[in-house]
């Protein structure tokens, strides 16, 4: 008797154990999934994964932290989850890497040094932020190249005040139409925020009482202007805006080394829609000439011949 009393007081004990697990469930959001990238060779040295799907990197380790605030940065009790070593994948291209996850985790993910081939550097950030993602996910990105940036012919922000005087063609407009529409053009190739020129205005009109994202957007749109100038810099005749390669140095609010890795974490928080107040002061310090060697030309001298 005293057995079958343990034996129905065990399957008490389990019973009351599954029906703990089956209460708790419902409180646990995350489902399996995989989360990874690729590691490339950036022949080009644009930071982008358009080197054709050979240019995969094997064998280079890649770390990723737990981000449990989700803030996209290792900080506080972040720590390291887990890594993988980049290998062919399913398709035979070189270069994968993944590791298993939950859907509601967040991760910063960066390559152990150690690993990284000899002669190369990072063409993007050097770290990725995964974001909380609902499946799948293969998008973080990590180039190396052997890229012997030029340095920039100059580094002249400006202000969203001045890019909104392009856009509403005001008088004081230093751009033509269609050196405007032609800057835009080419700022819609660096983002996903915005996808049209209507979308550059609105975001340069929005005033300072609207949302956090849309003081952010605003700040985030001067900034893609800025860097869509430079890249146009010889076919327009007032000479403006930022080189992604211009270095960076604003402790204050961002680790990146240069300007082509402050804006792929813009872009990231801008999109996810996470540390919007952060993008905004962060995108505004940059379009101000913080954290810049500002050397401007003749023709843009009169607003930026300050050196900081
Ligand atoms: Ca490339
Ligand atoms: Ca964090």
């Amino acid at each position: 008797m005293a057995r079958s009393r343990l034996a129905t007081s065990r399957l008490f004990a389990l019973a009351a154990a599954f029906a703990f697990v089956a209460f708790a469930a419902p409180a646990f959001a995350g489902i399996p999934i995989n989360v990874g990238g690729y590691v490339w060779f950036d022949e080009n040295c644009d930071g982008t994964f358009n080197d054709g799907a050979a240019s995969g990197l094997n064998g280079v380790r890649v770390m990723y932290y737990r981000d449990y605030e989700c803030d996209g940065v290792i900080n506080n009790d972040d720590e390291i989850y887990d890594y993988d070593f980049t290998s062919n994948d399913a398709d035979g291209n070189p270069g994968y890497f993944s590791v298993s996850a939950v859907s509601d985790f967040c991760f910063v993910t960066f390559l152990d040094p150690a690993y990284v081939p000899e002669g190369l550097k990072a063409t993007t950030g050097e770290q990725f932020p995964i974001q909380t993602v609902a499946a799948d996910y293969t998008d973080a990105e990590f180039g190396l190249g052997v890229c012997d940036a030029e340095p920039p012919a100059y580094t002249c922000p400006k202000t969203i005040g001045f890019w909104k005087q392009q856009i509403e063609q005001t008088r004081a407009a230093k751009y033509s139409r269609t050196e405007i529409q032609a800057i835009v053009t080419v700022a819609l190739t660096y983002t996903d925020v915005f996808s049209s020129y209507r979308d550059f205005q609105r975001a340069l009109d929005e005033g300072c009482s609207k949302s956090a994202l849309d003081r952010a957007k605003k700040q985030y749109a001067g900034f893609l202007l800025n860097l869509a100038a430079y890249d146009l810099r010889d076919g327009l005749r007032f000479k403006a805006g930022l080189a992604m390669n211009a270095e960076l140095n604003l402790p204050r609010y961002t680790n990146a080394k240069t300007v082509g890795e402050v804006a792929a974490q813009l872009e990231q928080a801008i999109s996810s829609r996470v540390n919007l107040g952060w993008a905004n002061d962060t995108a505004d310090a940059i379009n101000n000439g913080q954290g810049l060697d500002v050397t401007c030309t003749e023709e843009g001298r009169d607003r930026c011949s300050r050196r900081r």
